[in-house]
């Protein structure tokens, strides 16, 4: 089902014009409600005048993190604050959060809307019963999908995350059909649930909603085949709205962004030039309809790519590529650059590891040294000495071949890397303490 056709099957030349009233709509209300937009772009020498067309957006200047940590917490605020009805916050890993406020409309009109349509594009309808196991709080996960699930006239059962076993006691008990967490939770979910005995047909789940960190196709056959479902890839940040920014449908592979809410550009993160549709560089956005915390071309340090090419499933938002990375996660080790994705997609592919892995970043001397941590299956653990030792040796040389680099491969018992219940932790980075 399509949630709402008008909007997202709508005539691509229609959608553009649509795009540009309301990006016209935007920036001349940020000119006059949000000083920091203002003098940024005098400074650029723009107007809101000078917006003819939707490529004349090129003209104006980038919003970074860091501006919105200068302007720390309400900044950015489009509204008063007696029209804001929520907050929320991304935690940062240093230093204060990212603050965010959404109006009555923002919730309802704007993060609701998008919610249905990500369910939708899981395959779900009213009639099924959403387990949300995103955290509730001020991460945008648990509410974003809470409200959304609810407008779609799911049954939402609001577990936000931890407390495995349970959950899955609940998800049986209360024949849950889609379960909402991020990959990496699903993975433990999906461990659990073999622990218990429970196997893809005890368990009522048919579709997932997967997002909020990046994961691979590897990780989406582990939990689809566990756990007995389809499994979708569902992206949004916090600067945005949250979840609900874009998500997988049926047709998998990539995701439809919400475009008449959400105006997507590829950039290079050297230049600043856009980049045209198949290139991959960094994603960047412009809310174009929220109305207490809007953003103009917000750098997400998201790696991916766009296209316009129509989907099978009848959409015809523009499309992203999986997120392969983010421009700040990258590992520069003895000067090649390594995104932890390309990592995951080598593991993935030996049967005989466990999609649960961390690299440990340690340094010699002037040499970065990388270390991968990685959980050998419960049922090849017994295999001999040798046996592991040939393994350790195989999923080198592969991480040699993909990376260019070698690094050092160590097996470890099964279930000895601490699980994730949000977004995993993967990377140590012991260089600073040597
Ligand atoms: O993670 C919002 C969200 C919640 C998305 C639930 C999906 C599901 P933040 O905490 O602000 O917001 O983190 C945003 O997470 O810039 C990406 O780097 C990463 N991310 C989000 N979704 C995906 C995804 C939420 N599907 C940051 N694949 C983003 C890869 C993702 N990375």
């Amino acid at each position: 089902m399509i949630w709402d056709p008008k909007h997202e099957c709508m005539d691509i030349e229609e959608r553009r014009a649509l795009q540009l009233r309301r990006l016209r709509e935007q920036v001349a209300r940020l000119w006059v409600n949000v000083p920091f937009y203002r003098q940024k772009w005098e400074a650029a020498g723009v107007t809101p005048d000078d917006l003819q067309s939707l490529d004349d957006l090129r003209r104006f200047p980038f919003t970074e993190k860091d501006d919105l940590r200068k302007t720390y917490p309400f900044g950015m605020f489009a509204t008063p604050l007696e029209e804001v009805v929520r907050i929320h916050a991304s935690s940062g890993t240093t230093g204060k959060p990212i603050v965010v406020g959404y109006c009555k409309s923002d919730v309802t009109d704007i993060w609701a809307e998008t919610i249905a349509r990500t369910i939708c594009c899981g395959g779900g309808t009213s009639q099924d019963i959403l387990h949300n196991a995103y955290g509730y709080g001020l991460f945008t996960g648990g509410l974003g999908v809470h409200y959304g699930g609810e407008l779609l006239g799911c049954t939402v059962v609001p577990m936000s995350a931890g407390n495995t076993q349970r959950q899955l006691m609940m998800m049986c008990d209360l024949g849950a059909t889609i379960l909402a967490s991020t990959p990496s939770y699903a993975l433990t979910i999906a461990d659990a649930a073999e622990e218990m005995g429970l196997g893809p047909d005890d368990i009522p789940l048919k579709a997932g909603l997967f997002g909020a960190e990046p994961w691979s196709e590897g990780s989406r056959q582990v939990v689809e085949e566990k756990l007995g479902i389809s499994a979708h890839d569902i992206y949004g940040l916090t600067e945005i709205i949250g979840p609900g920014v874009a998500a997988e449908c049926e047709v998998k592979g990539m995701m439809h962004v919400f475009d008449d809410h959400f105006l997507p550009e590829i950039i290079d993160p050297e230049t600043g030039e856009v980049l045209p549709d198949g290139e991959t560089g960094e994603l960047v956005f412009t809310t174009l309809t929220k109305r207490a915390f809007p953003v103009i071309r917000f750098r997400t340090r998201d790696i991916t790519s766009l296209t316009h090419e129509p989907c099978p499933c009848g959409r015809t938002h523009a499309r992203i590529a999986r997120i392969t990375g983010r421009t700040d996660d990258m590992l520069i080790i003895r000067g090649v650059n390594v995104f932890p994705s390309q990592i995951e997609d080598v593991l993935t592919s030996f049967a005989e590891i466990e999609p649960q892995y961390q690299l440990v970043l340690t340094r010699k001397g002037r040499l970065d040294q990388l270390e991968v941590q990685v959980e050998v299956a419960p049922r090849f653990f017994s295999d001999t000495i040798g046996g592991l030792e040939q393994l350790e040796q195989r999923i080198t040389e592969k991480l040699y071949s993909t990376l260019g680099i070698s690094v050092t491969v160590r097996l470890v018992e099964p279930k000895t890397i601490e699980r994730s219940i949000g977004k995993a932790k993967r990377i140590i980075d012991l260089r600073e303490e040597e």
